[in-house]
C-alpha cells in the first residue's frame, strides 16, 4: 500500500451528528419518524439520495421544485450547525495518524460525498495534509459507486490496489472494496463487516498497524 484516502464525515470529524440533526429537523417538519438507526443508511450517501430515502420512508412523492427546496432547507440548517466548527471537533488522534503518515511521505487524499467538504476541512485547519480533495461537487456517481476513490487514486498517481480507504459508512466500504482498495472501517464491526479491518476509532490505529499495512 502506498497511499491513504480518507473519508471526512464520521472519520476526520463527527459531522454525522450534525447531518442527523438537520435531517431530523426536516423529518419532523414533514411528519416522518426518523431515528439515529435510520441515519446509518444516510452516512456516506449523497444529499440527494438521502432526501429520496427520507421521502420513501414517509411515502411522499413531490415535485422537483419541492424536492430542491427541501434539499436547500436541510443544507441551510446543516450549515448553521457546522458554522461554529473549529479544530476542537477533529476526532481523537486523527492528527497523530495524519502526522505519522506525512512524516513517512505517504500521499494522502480526501474522498467525501459532501459538497461542504472543502469548507469543513478549512474550518478545522486540516487542508494542508491532503494532496487532493475529491468531494460531492466533483463526482457523478455517489458511494457505493467507487468513482470518488478512483478519482482520488488517479490524482495521487497511484493504482487503486495501492490505496487504503478509511471510511465510517457501509456505502463507503462497499465503494472501496469495489475499487479494489484496502478498506479500513472506523466504527462498529457489526455495521462494517465488509471492511478488511475495523477499528472503533483512531486511538486503535497504532503505528505498528500503519507500518504493516504500508508493507502489503
Ligand atoms: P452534504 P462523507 C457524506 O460525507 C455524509 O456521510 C453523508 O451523510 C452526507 O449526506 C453526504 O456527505 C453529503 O453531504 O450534504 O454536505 O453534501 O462521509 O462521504 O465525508
Ligand atoms: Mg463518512
Amino acid at each position: 500500500m502506498k497511499g491513504f484516502i480518507f473519508d471526512l464525515d464520521g472519520v476526520i470529524v463527527d459531522t454525522a451528528k450534525y447531518h442527523y440533526l438537520a435531517w431530523k429537523n426536516l423529518a419532523d417538519h414533514l411528519g416522518i419518524d426518523f431515528t439515529s438507526e435510520d441515519n446509518e443508511k444516510f452516512k456516506g450517501v449523497s444529499r440527494k439520495r438521502c432526501l429520496e430515502l427520507l421521502l420513501e420512508m414517509g411515502n411522499l412523492e413531490v415535485s422537483d421544485e419541492q424536492f430542491n427546496a427541501w434539499l436547500e432547507e436541510k443544507n441551510e440548517d446543516y450549515l448553521k450547525y457546522i458554522g461554529g466548527m473549529d479544530a476542537s471537533e477533529i476526532l481523537p488522534e486523527v492528527p497523530r495518524v495524519l502526522n505519522y503518515l506525512r512524516e513517512k511521505d505517504v500521499p494522502m487524499a480526501l474522498g467525501s460525498a459532501s459538497k461542504n467538504a472543502v469548507r469543513i476541512l478549512e474550518k478545522v485547519g486540516l487542508t494542508e495534509y491532503f494532496e487532493t480533495v475529491v468531494d460531492g461537487t466533483q463526482v457523478v456517481k455517489a458511494k457505493p459507486d467507487p468513482e470518488v476513490f478512483l478519482i482520488a487514486a488517479s490524482r495521487l498517481g497511484l493504482s487503486p490496489e495501492a490505496c487504503v480507504v478509511v471510511e465510517d459508512a457501509q456505502a463507503g466500504i462497499a465503494a472501496a472494496n469495489s475499487a479494489g482498495m484496502y478498506s479500513l472501517g472506523i466504527g462498529e464491526t457489526e455495521v462494517l463487516s465488509e471492511a478488511d479491518t475495523v477499528f472503533r476509532d483512531f486511538t486503535e490505529m497504532q503505528a505498528s498497524f500503519l507500518d504493516e499495512v504500508l508493507q502489503l
